[in-house]
């Protein structure tokens, strides 16, 4: 299978990050893509190769332009303002702050600023976190290319991750939505309807809601329930799409220890829904972060599991573009997305 990587992503290093006030070290290092690069190279049936440059175009398709330019500046002006450490706002836009009163405008300050684009307090940014992040939705869109092309499946090594940025904002050690890029231009390039299955233990909030008015863009998850994990406030059961996307939009939350033989069930109702739903390529946001010994998370999935997971995706009938989102315990990072590729090809065939 053909992989995409880049070395780029090593200039996004998080410090830290709060846990329900205790101050952690930053679970997201550039040790985990590392890891997953040292477990497809060890194998020897992987095809690495690094992206090429696509602008800013196909972000701007899924993307405020204001948060990528706030992306792009905002380390200078932290900088330039004095701060030190990485950049985190203290203050978000909470809906409420200003309600009844009209929207507020982008604030000038810069830690205002980051309060402006961002929903929480773990996603800092740092000297080389743009850069990283642009390389990153590169990555995306030269897998995508590769499966454009005519291959059966390709992996986007994406770092940082994607899932959880929305059309403008960024949250959840996401910064650029890789996947919502992808599938974006797979829509524009095939003219064909395109859909995202997300696997990630989170929900990926990001992603459902670039996508919730699209009738031409599937956005299936499954994933921790909200009512108990992050990010809480998106990605139950009853969320389905609106307006003309009603309907294009399918939760599958699921309880904590959650097992094996519960999470193929789930993910074989997921893959139902993208089968129904056409088009000849479908992306899949890939978090290993459902596995059991994962630090954040608290699903129960053994690492066999992974290799059957892969198998049947693959057996949906679609060509994949695998993008890379979570996954945090290290020392089995890598052997589980091995295992999801190497079922995902073992099942294309
Ligand atoms: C891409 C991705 O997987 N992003 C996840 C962001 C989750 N950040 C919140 C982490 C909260 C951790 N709570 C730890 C509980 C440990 N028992
Ligand atoms: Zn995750």
């Amino acid at each position: 299978m053909r992989v995409v990587h880049s070395p780029i992503h090593g200039l996004h290093v998080p410090r830290t990050e709060v846990w329900t006030g205790r101050l952690v070290p930053h679970v997201e290092t550039p040790e985990r893509a590392e890891r997953i690069l040292a477990a497809l190279e060890e194998d020897g049936s992987f095809e690495l190769r690094e992206p090429t440059p696509h602008g800013v175009e196909p972000i701007e398709a899924v993307h405020d332009p204001g948060l990528i330019a706030f992306l792009e500046e905002a380390w200078e002006a932290w900088e330039a303002a004095g701060e030190e450490g990485e950049a985190v706002p203290d203050t978000v836009l909470h809906p409420g702050l200003r309600a009844g009163m009209g929207e507020g405008r982008e604030p000038s300050s810069i830690v205002a600023r980051l309060g402006y684009w961002t929903f929480e307090t773990m996603t800092p940014v740092g000297a080389g976190t743009y850069r990283a992040a642009r390389a990153a939705a590169d990555v995306a869109l030269t897998a995508a290319d590769l499966v454009l092309g005519g291959e059966p499946a390709a992996y986007a090594l994406c770092r940082p991750p994607g899932h959880h940025a929305a059309r403008s904002l960024f949250g959840g050690y996401c910064y650029l939505n890789n996947a919502a890029v992808a599938a974006e231009h797979v829509v524009r390039r095939t003219g064909e309807p395109v859909a995202v299955l997300d696997l990630d233990y989170h929900h990926g909030n990001g992603t459902q809601q670039i996508f919730y008015e699209r009738p031409d863009v599937l956005y299936v998850s499954v994933h921790g329930d909200p009512a108990r994990a992050y990010p809480y406030f998106t990605g139950f059961d009853e969320e389905t799409g609106a307006g003309a996307g009603a309907g294009t939009t399918v939760n599958l939350p699921l309880a904590p220890g959650c097992g094996d033989p519960a999470y193929l069930e789930a993910l074989d109702r997921a893959l139902e829904r993208v089968r129904s739903f056409g088009g000849s390529v479908a992306v899949v946001s890939l978090g290993v972060d459902t596995y059991r010994e994962d630090p954040i998370c608290d699903f129960a999935l053994s690492a066999e599991v992974y290799e059957e997971m892969g198998r049947r995706v693959a057996a949906a009938g679609r060509r994949l573009v695998v993008v890379q989102e979570g996954g945090y315990h290290l020392p089995t990072l890598g052997t589980n997305v091995r295992r999801w590729l190497l079922g995902a090809a073992a099942g294309l065939g």
